[in-house]
């Protein structure tokens, strides 16, 4: 977005600056296109015309609860109106459609409760300060009234506050369609139950969020014909599963894990568990406790939640014991065998920990202590038994732990969606989709693209959204706009996901080739991709890529690309625990239809693409809301607004982007009213009666030679940097006339 607008002496300005983003000032000489600029915060500097932006002067210091009133449309201004809002709490601001929350880092119980519910409750929308409540109510009367399906899609970084907002959103919509049962488990109950069941068992402490999701999820309630909640589907989407068996300092591994360490004792001796600290899965990490958290009073709620969802109470000791039994495992420590290049538990205290792990799975001591030493063979119909050693019999005990707790959440969600159960009649439903944001970390891998491409398609969707919003506008006040085009970014997405010949493509073609490596992958992509203008291959890299998305370029290892793509169960583990004794264990490992057929892989990017494609094509059928959240500072402190960071997420959350579209029609929009107000000093013969406001305007409009805008029925519409030039000859004409009465006033004394 390069400034087009002209400035004269006086403008107020807002100028690029390395520290803080943007400062303002006032323009105090002209040269051409350079500006010599005297800052607010006291600097004076010079700085070409093209990086400098108009600030509108009359701005209100509590700011504007919808950007799109703003005079200039542009970053610092949007910036700046954050800024200021938060400083007084007030966390909510709209951008047209979209709400944009900045994360308060404190409580704020006033603005969430039972009162304030009623409030929002059929307001007109815009009419009260923004609000969560607000959107769920527009999208549930939008539901009710014309009978289409909505959803809320929630975004932002970690720690931004998109599962806090997603959790506001379900307490209004089960407030709205909430049956008045009295007593048993409602269905809404059911609903918001699911949130804490789910967080213990997939959350966790992280370095950006005390209480991180590690997974995304889609939440679709339906309704029937009155408005009631009658029925809802969870989706997950990729859980985070090396978090089980490896965890970095200062994090933490999933919260069920502590809680039951935190259990009451019979529990715990049952389960044979003791101080969390002395289990190799938790203490590569030496934060164990969480502030503000206390584990065995998360454990009891976590256990009411269960109660409610219906998970009976025979089914949660099981799955507290495969928990129990998982940390277990992750005690087993292996030694030289006595074979050559073979393995065994390496003391007695690893012999406990495997014997006390078979009974919680309840399966075969000998038969686990073997799945893990030893691997099977299938080759031309023969089957061999090979040893593995001590660093191959940990990793395999690494992947029966992941694979156990990725079976067991997968569970949960089953089991919560069946017992909730699906409304088949109905036709009405909101989806609140709570799904992590854009990312980039110093090192990125398979992770970091499946979330990356994520939001590439999210962004797909809500560019044109928004652009058929604008249209929208557009057309409702019967002006033009056939000229207006904009790029997205479907070309990011063919080199991502085409088939064949996409990144995901090659990456399950090298899954499949026998002795292929990461580096043999990346090689495949340097060659596809060499003239692809949003990929590059890093300086001196042999094994990195580029990948450059609408949010920015990433660059990505690929190391473990291979590994984390592959998902299979061992065939030992598999049968291990399929012929478990305990009932729920073996659920979890149904026998496969392809068993030992060890070139026949599932592919994680592939099956990840097709959630994602359901997942579009769902919310295509619905009336997108959206709902931006931004983590002011990285401290997860109250009060502290840090520019540059913010205006990266919103450049990432696409707020900019549907700032430049606007831009790209007429971002400035004025009642016919207003405009005349504020500049009817430009020719003051307008400010009579003799002229109705229509005429009023085009005739300011026509004074000032411009060219371009639009009238339309109830605004007039200007294109980027007419605001600016009018507000310079605003400036003109004023200083002029302040130096007039300046000189009567000289010549008076
Ligand atoms: P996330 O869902 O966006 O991160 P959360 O919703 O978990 O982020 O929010 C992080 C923390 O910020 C919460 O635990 C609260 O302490 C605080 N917070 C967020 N929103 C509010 C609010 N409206 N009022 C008060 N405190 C809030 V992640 O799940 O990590 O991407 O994977
Ligand atoms: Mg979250």
């Amino acid at each position: 977005m390069a400034s087009k607008a002209r400035f004269t002496v006086g403008s107020h300005v807002w100028v690029e600056d390395a520290d803080v983003a943007w400062i303002d000032g006032l323009v105090e000489e002209v040269s051409g296109d350079e500006l010599i600029i005297n800052c607010t915060s006291g600097k004076k500097i010079s700085a070409n015309a093209s990086s400098v932006y108009p600030k509108d002067a009359e701005v209100k210091r509590c700011g504007v609860e919808d950007m799109t009133r703003l005079a200039y449309l542009h970053e610092p201004g949007v910036l700046q109106n954050l800024k200021s809002r938060y400083g007084m709490n007030e966390i909510y601001t709209y951008t047209g459609n979209i709400l944009i929350a900045v994360n308060p880092f404190q409580r704020l119980p006033h603005l969430y409760n039972n009162h304030m519910m009623g409030i929002y409750k059929g307001a007109e929308f815009g009419e009260l300060s923004p609000h969560p409540f607000a959107i769920a109510d527009r999208a549930y009367r939008l539901m009710i009234n014309c009978g289409v399906s909505q959803a809320i899609l929630v975004s932002g970084e970690s720690g931004a506050g998109k599962t806090e907002s997603t959790k506001m959103l379900m307490q209004y919509l089960a407030f709205m369609g909430g049956k008045a049962e009295s007593g048993g488990r409602s269905v809404q109950q059911q609903v918001l139950e699911s949130n804490p069941v789910l967080e213990a068992f997939g959350n966790a402490k992280t370095v950006r969020n005390n209480n991180s999701s590690r997974f995304g999820k889609f939440v679709e309630i339906q309704f029937d014909q009155n408005g009631k909640i009658s029925g809802a589907a969870i989706r997950t989407y990729l859980l985070e599963r090396s978090r089980v068996c490896q965890i970095s300092d200062p994090e933490r591994n999933y919260h069920c894990f502590y809680m039951l360490c935190a259990a009451p004792p019979e529990e715990r001796e049952r389960y044979k568990l003791g101080d969390p600290a002395s289990f190799h899965y938790l203490n590569q990490s030496n934060c164990i406790k969480l502030d503000g958290m206390d584990d065995s009073s998360e454990y009891i709620a976590t256990r009411r939640a269960m109660d409610i969802v219906g998970i009976s109470s025979d089914e949660q000791d099981a799955i507290f014991r495969v928990v129990a039994a998982i940390l277990h495992l992750g005690n087993v420590e292996f030694s030289e065998g006595r074979e050559s290049d073979s393995s065994a538990p390496k003391d007695d205290k690893s012999q406990f920990h495997l014997q006390t792990a078979s009974e919680l799975f309840m399966c075969d001591e000998k038969a686990l202590e073997e799945s893990l030493c030893k691997r099977v063979m299938v080759t031309r119909g023969e089957s061999i038994v090979r040893n593995l050693d001590p660093r191959a019999a940990a990793l395999s005990r690494d992947a029966l732990a992941r694979i156990v707790y990725s079976r067991l959440f997968d569970w949960l969600v089953n089991k919560i969606n069946t017992s909730i159960g699906q409304d088949p009649t109905s036709k009405l439903l909101i989806g609140v989709l709570d799904i992590y944001g854009f990312e980039t970390f110093k090192t990125n891998s398979f992770e970091q693209f499946c979330i990356n491409l994520t939001n590439e398609k999210l962004q797909q969707h809500f560019n044109q959204h928004v652009f058929k919003m604008e249209q929208e506008e557009y057309t409702k006040e019967e002006i033009d706009w056939s000229y207006i085009q904009f790029v997205d970014n479907q070309e990011i997405l063919d080199l991502i996901e085409k088939k064949p010949g996409g990144v995901i493509s090659l990456l399950d073609e090298t899954c499949m080739l026998r002795n292929s490596t990461h580096e043999t992958f990346a090689e495949k992509l340097y060659q596809n991709f060499k003239s692809n203008p949003h990929f590059s291959r890093p300086k001196f890299s042999r094994s990195d890529f580029t990948i450059h998305h609408y949010a920015g370029h990433v660059t990505y290892q690929t190391d473990l690309f291979l590994d984390k793509n592959i998902d299979y169960a061992v065939n030992e583990h598999q049968v291990l625990l399929h012929d478990s004794r305990c009932s729920f264990v073996s659920s979890l490992f149904p026998p496969s239809e392809e068993s030992a057929k060890s070139t026949k892989f599932t592919s994680i990017g592939s099956s990840f693409k097709q959630q994602l494609q359901a997942l579009l094509e769902t919310l295509s059928s619905t009336e997108p809301h959206y709902i931006r959240c931004i983590k002011p500072n990285n401290v997860l402190k109250p009060a502290i607004f840090e520019n540059s960071n913010v205006l990266q997420q919103l450049r990432c959350g696409g707020v900019l982007e549907a700032i430049r579209i606007s831009c790209l029609g007429y971002p400035t929009r004025r009642t016919f009213d207003e405009f005349v107000d504020r500049f009817g000093v430009l020719l003051p013969e307008v400010l009579g009666d003799s002229y109705d406001e229509v005429t009023a305007t085009s005739m300011l409009l026509e004074k000032v030679n411009l060219s371009g805008y639009q009238i339309g029925k109830t605004k007039v519409f200007l294109r980027a940097g007419q605001m600016a030039e009018l507000d310079a000859r605003r400036t003109e004409v004023l200083s002029c006339s302040a130096s007039k009465i300046q000189r009567k006033v000289r010549s008076y004394l």
